[in-house]
């Protein structure tokens, strides 16, 4: 039976197998998110990410969970928005199905999301939430170990949002 749910928190708390970080192409860390999992994962999550030479928008590159209590992070960067004609809803939808596959093929069973490209890079909440969904359930679908995804929502209105495209 796989799952997806929305829940509030802190993505740096969650205690599955893998956490998703909201990244930039560089790797090496920023605000948000991004800094939130640096700053709890530890010093040697910075090592780790500058062996990738950075990483094109909408890939992923997986590094282990260091201090943090999942096992392992993926990183990914999210498309930054400029008016949405640029590529911006495939590449975010890239950026969740590139991260779901690499926590497949390292047999993770849960995972866990931020609301990616929606903070810094001004994706809009009420378009990224559906794309996101509807990338997690069709990869679901032929997963081979993945058995949850978590949205993991900082906010009410990011919560709320996520929540409407589940329920859709
Ligand atoms: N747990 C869960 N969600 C969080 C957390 C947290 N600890 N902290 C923030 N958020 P953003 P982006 C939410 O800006 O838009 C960085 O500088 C936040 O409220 O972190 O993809 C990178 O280095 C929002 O809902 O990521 C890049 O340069 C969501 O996470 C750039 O920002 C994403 O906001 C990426 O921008």
């Amino acid at each position: 039976m796989t799952q997806i749910q929305v829940i509030p928190g802190d993505i740096t708390q969650f205690a599955g197998d893998a956490i998703v970080n909201a990244a930039n192409t560089t790797l090496m860390g920023g605000g948000g998110v991004d800094g939130a999992i640096h700053r709890a994962a530890g010093p040697a999550l910075y090592a780790a990410c500058e062996k990738f030479h950075g990483c094109p928008t909408g890939e992923a590159r997986i590094t282990s969970g260091f201090a943090l209590p999942a096992k392992y992070i993926i990183h990914t960067p999210g498309p930054v928005w400029r008016d949405g004609r640029h590529g911006e809803p495939e590449l975010l939808a890239n950026s969740y199905r590139n991260s779901l596959q690499l926590t497949d093929e390292y047999g993770c069973q849960t995972v866990a999301f931020p609301s990616i490209s929606t903070g810094v890079y001004a994706f809009p909440l009420d378009q990224a939430a559906p794309i996101a969904i509807r990338t997690i359930r069709e990869f679901l679908r032929t997963a081979q170990h993945v058995q949850t995804v978590t949205m993991v929502c900082f906010d009410p209105v990011t919560e709320q949002a996520y929540q409407t495209a589940l329920n859709a």
